[in-house]
């Protein structure tokens, strides 16, 4: 298969599994699971569950994941889904995590802190590397540091996804090292 291909099918599952299944029919249940044959079968994209499969397996975030015996398939994190609930176990998190974002979100941040904006969490990189991947989606990275350790004992909780996201809810710019 293809790397265009295959990043057709990324961006098509996560339109299905985080934002909007409706637009193909699709429910998923409240852990955002949906099956793999419905997938298949209401999927105007013609590709087969080996290609699914190999997107899922190869995926450069690990955006997706299947059940034990895969037959349902969910996205590890991104919903802006409100009605999901991933299930995730509160964490501790390491001292610092980071975000990357750009220049001119900084006045607002600075403001509010970070918020969650279309997304069910606040999104937090465990390296500075990662974080400016994030940020150069959007120009010029600017990362930003976060004292999650503080912050949790404040009272925060922070989770995990499957793919090694970071997730919480807003970020208070008292605890951001801009
Ligand atoms: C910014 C990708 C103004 C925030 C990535 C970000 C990630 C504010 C944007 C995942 C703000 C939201 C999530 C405030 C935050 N005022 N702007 N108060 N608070 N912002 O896409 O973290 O490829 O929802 O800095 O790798 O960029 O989709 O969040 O720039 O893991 O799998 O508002 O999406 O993964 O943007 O990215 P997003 P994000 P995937």
């Amino acid at each position: 298969m293809t790397e265009q291909h295959k990043k057709r099918i990324s961006k098509f599952l996560s339109l299905i599994l985080r934002h909007q299944p409706e637009k193909i029919g699709l429910t998923l249940d409240e852990n955002g699971w949906a099956l793999v044959s419905d997938i298949l079968e209401k999927s105007k994209m013609q590709f087969t569950v080996e290609e699914l499969s190999e997107v899922v397996n190869t995926n450069d975030k690990k955006r997706f994941s299947f059940n034990a015996n895969e037959t349902k398939i969910r996205a590890n994190q991104g919903h802006s889904l409100k009605s999901i609930d991933l299930d995730l176990k509160p964490e501790t998190p390491p001292l610092f995590l980071y975000h990357g974002t750009v220049s001119k979100f900084i006045p607002e941040i600075k403001l509010h802190g970070l918020k969650k904006m279309n997304r069910q969490h606040v999104h937090l990189s465990k390296d500075r590397d990662t974080a400016a991947k994030v940020g150069a989606r959007r120009g010029k990275p600017v990362i930003l540091s976060i004292r999650a350790l503080e912050m949790q004992n404040e009272g925060h909780q922070f989770f995990i996804s499957e793919n090694g996201v970071w997730l919480t809810d807003v970020v208070s710019s008292k605890f951001i090292n801009f």
